[in-house]
């Protein structure tokens, strides 16, 4: 397969001045013309005319009205064109029916749809199908569906038609066509300048009654976007439609949104607390690219973070703003640890911006993601709250329409704050999580920090320079008064000290305080300081960040040395847990312990291979050690997790349930299952009821509420997505591979279905200790499906073949055999371009 590598970068030959798009709708056999204006664009380099298309059965062409015979060839077509401004029509035809790689147009269930990012579009049409050149679409959508739609707004209709005008000039990439029998929940928005907007969301008739929670989410985004960026709507219209096989969580097309019905389909019965959060979190995500993204795009992939990095760090402040800021803090630092920190300890490592690709589908990662969000984080942070305001403002007023680089969103604060930014930008180019090594001294009254980063080697990038490292710091005297408030230092060389004097006593540290840099922080203070942390840091987040460190040590410990559970951090917690004045949500978060692959990880990191039979012995041992311990405090707590109130998935009372549902898996320790046997009897929403039946699995009692669970959502593919996805999450390690194998053989394992396919093995590849048994069945089982699966979706499949990135850290045994079953992938005649490169560089 071909590398594409960012310094190769070239502009298109012509600018693209109209499009005008008919579709004749038909499962196997759709039609697709196009008529195409073309104008040479003077500042580009002189270049054949080649166009993008895949899979497209060629019909007809003609420049200026005259039929003409490209060369087509496997990737596109090739044509001699006039030099001045021309006309370019193409008919082709497709079947969207046999689409099941879910890019370009395809069929769900009945029902037209279209995923045209990154590059999907070129298996609609012939097109030069690339985000910079930028166009203004016309649709004409002809077919017996009742409701059939584009972007942009409507412009006319009649029997068998439809016609939509998109105003706004975009990439390809942004189109979308949705056509079915779909029936909408509507509403409107009035923007702060009077446009009216009509906001639908489409889904089949069945799933009216999960759209109100969408709706509402939509309609706080349009608000808060105004409110909080100065960003109004710009079209009549705002259409979502909910889709049940879709490869990613939703797209941002112009003016229509097309949602993974996971991603938007909620009612209390059928969606847990977690998953309304995900949903208004996902709804404002989409709807904020329509400026960060849409109507400033990007140059070329490479740039993919300008718009997700930021629209994440947006959908990041939304939510903290709907809901607890200090808690979302604390659970977007664990997922970027999860997800991100792990990517960029193995071999899929890469920048921000990536240098070069096979498959772009291959880099919608959480380093682009979230550790986009995390620089732009940084950045806010290091230039403060008011100019990141006044940067913003200046981006979105001179690069409105533009399809724009890294280079261009760091100007833009540059000339705000005349700083220059050059180090810092190394944040977009260098891999690899940077480690901050901290060394203290205390000499007279003077307390001095010496701070030392280094970042370790990644694929390609042996040597790395010093970044620029924001590090929050506070500092506390012995007894718990802070002494200096939350101060900003700004570490730019690879050590550098910092000097507090002044002080009446040797302070407390309390470092990296709200995670102020997506960075580990190497510092082996004692237990006794973090248990002074947990009883009295003012952050919430380093407080947080002081438990975690006592679990962790604690854990370590215990696999280690056998050792017992650390009472003086039990005690420690306790109290935080007695706090009636803490948040729930908050004291929630503190009752969890790092999930068992970040210990394989630090046992890793401390040069000792993981045996994830023992990890997984020790944190049972340590939940049945608190479970014990706490018995007489359980139920006090469960009292003040109770919401007594009709369900609302806000804050408040999902923070209270998340309470709830740890103390019921402590509960479920020393009572056996009744009390989560009588939660899930009166449960009345799915938050609940499913807490309780994970409980029931895990203690071994679940066969018979798994079989009532399942008479009653059979017909609801979203809830049976969590039938099928639990089962093996809360196996015994000893069960997880003959659960799952069991679950595939389920007449119901729809495996086709990405939603299916990812509760099945995301859950096994999610089960540390079952995926990891040391006979390899996981692996292989894992293995076999994906060799299956790449031959219908290549996407979905690639993602997966992520659960092997870590291989390097266990046993030789287990790395043979996670690397014969990668093997075993990569000899697959036929492997897609996308499992190719995957596979590739997880071997490397
Ligand atoms: N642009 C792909 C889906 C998303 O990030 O919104
Ligand atoms: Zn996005």
């Amino acid at each position: 397969a071909q590398t594409i590598y960012l310094r190769d970068y070239t502009p298109f030959g012509w600018t693209v001045e109209s499009v005008h798009l008919t579709f004749v709708l038909a499962p196997e056999a759709t039609r697709v013309r196009s008529r195409l204006r073309f104008v040479p664009d003077p500042k580009a380099p002189a270049q054949e005319f080649f166009l993008q298309g895949e899979d497209l059965t060629p019909i007809s062409f003609a420049i200026d009205g005259a039929p003409v015979t490209p060369e087509i060839t496997p990737e596109g077509l090739r044509a001699k064109v006039p030099d001045g401004p021309f006309t370019f029509e193409a008919e082709v035809e497709i079947a969207p029916l046999h689409n099941t790689a879910l890019e370009g147009l395809y069929m769900s269930r009945g029902m037209y749809c279209t995923q045209c990012e990154a590059e999907g579009f070129r298996k609609i049409t012939f097109y030069p199908d690339r985000p910079d050149v930028m166009s203004v679409f016309t649709v004409r959508i002809e077919g017996g569906e009742p409701v059939k739609l584009s972007n942009g707004n409507p412009v006319g209709a009649g029997e068998g038609w439809a016609e939509w005008h998109d105003p706004w000039p975009k990439p390809a990439y942004l189109f979308a066509l949705v056509a079915g029998d779909l029936v909408a929940q509507s509403d409107s928005f009035t923007t702060r300048s009077g446009r009216e907007v009509a906001l639908n969301l489409w889904v089949r008739e069945g799933d009216l009654h999960k759209c109100a929670f969408g709706m509402e989410a939509l309609k706080s985004s349009m608000d808060w976007d105004e409110r909080v960026y100065g960003r109004e709507y710009d079209l009549d219209v705002f259409n979502i439609v909910a889709v049940d096989d879709f490869n990613m969580g939703a797209m941002e097309n112009k003016g229509l949104n097309i949602f993974n019905s996971s991603a938007v389909l909620a009612s209390p019965e059928t969606a847990t607390d977690a998953n309304f959060e995900r949903i208004e979190g996902i709804i404002a995500h989409e709807y904020f690219h329509n400026w960060t993204g849409n109507r400033i795009t990007c140059r070329d992939w490479f740039q993919l973070c300008l718009k997700e990095g930021l629209t994440v760090f947006r959908d990041a402040q939304f939510t903290s703003d709907m809901r607890s800021a200090e808690v979302k803090r604390i659970v977007d630092v664990i997922d970027l640890r999860a997800r991100q920190f792990a990517e960029d300890q193995g071999p899929l490592a890469h920048p921000v911006r990536p240098e070069s690709f096979q498959e772009i589908n291959n880099f919608y990662t959480a380093t682009v993601y979230e550790k986009g969000a995390e620089v732009i984080g940084m950045l806010k942070l290091l230039v403060g709250d008011d100019a990141y305001s006044r940067a913003l403002d200046l981006y979105f007023a001179r690069h409105d329409g533009q399809a724009c680089t890294i280079e261009d969103w760091l100007r833009v604060f540059e000339e705000v704050t005349a700083r220059d930014l050059s180090q810092f930008k190394l944040w977009y180019a260098q891999a690899g999580t940077p480690r901050l090594a901290v060394a203290e001294d205390w000499q007279d009254g003077t307390y001095t920090l010496t701070l030392r980063q280094t970042t370790p080697p990644t694929p390609g990038q042996p040597d790395k320079a010093p970044l620029v490292i924001p590090v929050a710091l506070g500092l506390l005297s012995p007894d718990g008064h802070e002494v200096l408030p939350t101060t900003v230092l700004e570490l730019t060389e690879a050590e550098q000290s910092f000097v507090f004097p002044g002080l009446a006593a040797r302070p407390v540290p309390s470092l990296l305080r709200g995670f102020s840099a997506p960075v580990v922080l190497e510092r082996e203070s004692s237990r006794e300081e973090r248990v002074f942390l947990l009883a009295h840091d003012t952050d919430t987040f380093t407080r947080w960040e002081a438990n975690r460190d006592l679990a962790r040590a604690c854990l370590l410990a215990m696999v280690t040395d056998g050792a017992d559970p650390d009472a003086a951090w039990l005690d420690g917690l306790e109290t935080v847990l007695r706090d009636a004045s803490l948040d729930p949500a908050y004291r929630a978060l503190m009752l969890g312990v790092p999930t068992q692959s970040d210990l394989a990880q630090a046992l890793h990191d401390r040069g000792v291979t993981p045996d994830p039979e023992a990890i997984w012995a020790a944190t049972e041992r340590l939940r049945d050690a608190r479970a014990t311990r706490w018995a007489e405090l359980l139920p006090q707590l469960a009292d003040e997790a109770r919401v007594e109130a009709p369900y609302r998935p806000d804050a408040a009372q999902s923070g209270r349930r998340s309470l709830g549902s740890a103390v019921l898996a402590l509960t479920t320790r020393v009572d056996g299952g009744s009390a989560a046997e009588a939660q899930y009897d009166r449960a009345d929403n799915m938050t609940l009821q499913l807490s309780a039946l994970a409980c029931l699995v895990q203690a071994g009692r679940g066969a018979e509420a798994l079989a009532r669970f399942r008479a009653q959502w059979q017909d609801d593919r979203l809830v049976m997505d969590k039938w099928f996805g639990l089962q093996i999450a809360a196996s015994d390690p000893t069960e997880t591979v003959a659960v799952t194998e069991a679950l595939t053989r389920d007449p119901d394992f729809d495996w086709t279905n990405p939603n299916r396919f990812r509760a099945v093995f995301g859950a096994l590849a999610g089960h540390h200790a079952g995926f990891h048994r040391a006979d390899g069945a996981g692996y292989d089982l894992l293995a076999d499906w994906l060799i299956r699966l790449d031959d219908k979706n290549p996407q979905t499949t690639a993602r997966m073949c992520a659960a092997y990135q870590s291989w390097r850290r266990y046993d030789p045994d287990r790395q043979a055999k996670m690397r014969a079953a990668l093997d075993r992938i990569a000899a697959k005649p036929g492997l897609s371009r996308d499992v190719t490169e995957m596979v590739t560089r997880l071997i490397a």
